[in-house]
C-alpha cells in the first residue's frame, strides 16, 4: 500500500498579512504582528502557515502585484523578520509556504520596466506584448478587475496583457529565460527555508496561440475569456518543468497547492496525479460560486443547500483514488462562510460556524482554515458603496454607476460577495480596533468585535475556536480522516448533509442539520454508534435506537461500533 505524503494529514492556515495583525501602529498588519501571534497558531494546532504576499509590491492589489520577488516590502517588515517568522514556525514543528504569483508581476517590477522601454529591449518578449494600430487592441478579452485586458503602452504604441489590474502584467511564459528566471526565485526562497508555495492563478500561465479572441456576449465590449486560458496548452509541461527545475527529487519534503480558478475535477485529477509530479494539490472554485448567479460574480442568488452538497461530492468522488482535494471554505477572495452558507443570526451563529466547520473537515482532503475562521468571523455589514476598498468592487460599482444598472442588485452582491469581507481586520479582543493595531486600521474592524474576538474564545471549550482546535485534533490522530473512503447520503435533502467514511476496519458518519429547525434523523445502520465529536453541548453520546434529533444547526460525528 501507498504512504501518503506528510500533507494529507495536515491543516493549513492562511494569513492574509495585511490585516492579520499590525506591530507598529500604520494600521496595516506585519510580520512583526504575525511573529508575536505565533501562540494562537500553536494552540489551534495547525501544521501550515500559507502567508499571502508580502513580497516588495505597489499594492495595486494588496501584494498580488510583485515588484521584487526576493525582498519584502517596507509595509511589512523585512528579510530578517521573514527568517525569523520561519524559524518561529519551525521551532513550533509549522511550517509555512510562500505565495507564488507568477502569471503576473507589477508593472514596477524591473523586468516590466525594462520590457516596457523599447520594442528591442531583450526582455520585450518575457511580457505578452502586441500591435495596437490606432489603438484597436488585439482581442476582446476582459479583466478580472473590469474594462480590458489590455493597455496601449503610448511610448511603443503597442498593448501588453493584464488578466487582472493594468498593474499586473502578464508574464508570457512561452519564454524559456521566463521561467529559468521564475524558477531561480522559487530555489532561493527555498535556500531560505520555505516549505513550499500557494501558486497564484498557475493555471492560467499558458496562453492559447494567436490569443484568439472569445466568443461575443452580446452588451460586452470585452470578454471574460476564462476557456480560452485557464488550464491553456502548455500549462501541465510548464508545471512539471517546474518540479523538475525548482525542486530536483526532493518535492515530497515540500506542499505545493495551485489556485486554479475554472478547474474541472477531471482536469484537477491530472494536476495532482502523484505520477505527473506536477502540484500536490489544488484550489478550485466551484462550491464558492454556487450562490451566484450568470451574470457576473455580483450577481447574488443565494444558497440552494444540496447544490453545495452535490458539487463537493463530485469532487471528494473524482480524486477518491487519483490525485488529492484541498478543502476550503474561505480565503482572502471569499465572503465569510457563517455569513454566507450559514446563519450570522447570534442566535445560530456559533452553532453554524462549527457545523460548517464539521463537515467541510469530515471530509477527505487538506483542510484550509483562513485567519478568523477560526473564530467564526463574519462578513462585514456594508452600508453604502463607499466602505468597499477592494479593486475589483470599487471598478464594479462605477461600471454599475456608468452603465446606468440595477444599483439596489449590485449592493446586495457586494455585500454579500465582495472580498472586503474577508479581509477586514483579525479581531483579536474587545477593545477599540480589536487588538489588532494601536493605529487607525486600514479597512474597518467588524463592530462585533465586542463580543465576536479571539480573547473571547481561545480558553472556552464551546467556542468556535476549541471545536477547531478538536477538529484539527482529529485529523492529526485518526486515520480514517485521511484514508476513508467517502459516500454521501441523501445528497437532495434540503438541510440534511450527511456521508460516511470507511475504511477495511472501521466506518466514521459524519452528520448535520444546516438549518434552523429540528431535524428527525433516523440512519438504521447506525444505531449504537458512539459519538466522537459534536458541535453542541447537548449532543447524544450514543445514536439510536430511538430515532435522533438534530437540534438546529447541530453536526456531530461518530464511530461504528
Ligand atoms: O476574486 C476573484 C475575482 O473575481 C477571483 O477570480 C480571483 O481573482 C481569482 O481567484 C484569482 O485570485 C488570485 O489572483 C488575483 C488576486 O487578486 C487574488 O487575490 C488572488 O487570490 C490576481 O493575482
Amino acid at each position: 500500500t501507498e504512504t501518503r505524503a506528510w500533507w494529507a494529514s495536515a491543516v493549513v492556515y492562511q494569513i492574509y498579512p495585511r490585516s492579520f495583525a499590525d506591530s507598529d501602529g500604520d494600521g496595516i498588519g506585519d510580520l512583526g504582528g504575525i511573529i508575536a501571534r505565533l501562540d494562537h497558531l500553536e494552540s489551534l494546532g495547525v501544521d501550515v502557515v500559507w502567508l499571502s504576499p508580502v513580497h516588495r509590491s505597489p499594492q495595486a492589489d494588496n501584494g498580488y502585484d510583485i515588484s521584487d520577488y526576493c525582498d519584502i516590502d517596507p509595509l511589512f517588515g523585512t528579510l530578517e523578520q521573514l527568517d525569523e517568522l520561519v524559524a518561529g514556525l519551525h521551532a513550533r514543528g509549522m511550517k509555512l509556504v510562500m505565495d507564488l504569483v507568477v502569471n503576473h508581476t507589477s508593472d514596477e517590477h524591473p523586468w516590466f520596466v525594462e520590457s516596457a522601454s523599447s520594442p528591442d529591449n531583450p526582455k520585450r518578449d518575457w511580457y505578452v506584448w502586441r500591435d495596437a494600430p490606432d489603438g484597436a487592441l488585439p482581442n476582446n478579452w476582459g479583466s478580472f478587475f473590469g474594462g480590458p485586458a489590455w493597455t496601449v503602452h503610448q511610448a511603443t504604441g503597442q498593448a501588453y496583457l493584464h488578466l487582472f489590474h493594468r498593474k499586473q502584467p502578464d508574464l508570457n511564459w512561452e519564454n524559456p529565460e521566463v521561467r529559468a528566471a521564475v524558477h531561480a526565485m522559487m530555489r532561493w526562497w527555498l535556500d531560505r527555508g520555505v516549505d513550499g508555495f500557494r501558486m497564484d492563478v498557475i493555471n492560467f500561465i499558458s496562453k492559447p496561440d494567436g490569443l484568439p479572441d472569445a466568443p461575443p456576449v452580446p452588451g460586452q465590449e470585452f470578454v471574460n475569456a476564462f476557456d480560452l486560458f485557464a488550464d491553456g496548452p502548455r500549462v501541465h509541461e510548464h508545471l512539471a518543468e517546474m518540479t523538475r527545475e525548482v525542486f530536483g527529487g526532493r518535492e515530497g519534503h515540500f506542499l505545493t497547492v495551485g489556485e486554479m480558478p475554472g478547474v474541472t475535477p477531471e482536469r484537477a485529477r491530472d494536476y495532482t496525479d502523484p505520477a505527473r509530479r506536477e502540484v500536490d494539490m489544488v484550489f478550485q472554485f466551484e462550491h464558492v460560486t454556487v450562490d451566484q448567479g450568470p451574470d457576473d460574480k455580483f450577481d447574488y442568488v443565494g444558497l440552494d443547500l444540496p447544490v453545495l452538497k452535490r458539487s463537493l461530492h463530485r469532487w471528494q468522488d473524482a480524486l477518491a483514488d487519483v490525485g488529492w482535494n484541498s478543502l476550503y471554505w474561505n480565503n482572502h477572495d471569499q465572503p465569510r462562510v457563517v455569513s454566507r452558507f450559514g446563519d450570522d443570526d447570534p442566535a445560530y451563529w456559533r452553532a453554524s460556524a462549527t457545523a460548517l466547520a464539521t463537515v467541510l473537515h469530515g471530509l477527505r482532503g487538506t483542510p484550509y482554515v483562513y485567519q478568523g475562521e477560526e473564530l467564526g468571523m463574519t462578513n462585514y455589514p456594508f452600508a453604502g458603496a463607499g466602505e468597499h476598498r477592494d479593486t475589483e468592487a470599487v471598478n464594479y460599482w462605477a461600471e454599475v454607476v456608468a452603465r446606468g444598472r440595477d444599483q439596489e442588485a449590485a449592493l446586495t452582491g457586494l455585500a454579500h460577495i465582495s472580498r472586503d469581507n474577508a479581509r477586514t481586520p483579525v479581531q483579536w479582543d474587545a477593545s477599540p480596533h480589536a487588538g489588532f493595531t494601536t493605529g487607525t486600521p486600514w479597512l474597518a474592524v467588524n463592530p462585533n468585535h465586542t463580543w465576536l474576538n479571539a480573547a473571547a474564545q481561545v480558553d472556552d471549550p464551546a467556542s468556535v475556536f476549541a471545536h477547531y482546535r478538536r477538529l484539527i485534533d482529529l485529523r492529526h490522530r485518526l486515520p480514517i480522516l485521511v484514508e476513508g473512503d467517502v459516500t454521501s447520503i441523501g445528497l437532495d435533502h434540503p438541510v440534511l448533509w450527511a456521508y460516511t467514511r470507511s475504511t477495511t476496519d472501521e466506518r466514521m458518519l459524519v452528520v448535520a442539520n444546516c438549518g434552523r429547525e429540528p431535524l428527525a434523523l433516523d440512519l438504521p445502520d447506525w444505531h449504537g454508534a458512539r459519538l466522537l465529536l459534536g458541535n453542541l453541548p447537548l449532543n447524544e453520546p450514543v445514536l439510536g435506537p430511538a430515532t435522533s434529533t438534530l437540534a438546529g444547526w447541530e453536526a456531530r460525528i461518530y464511530l461504528s461500533p
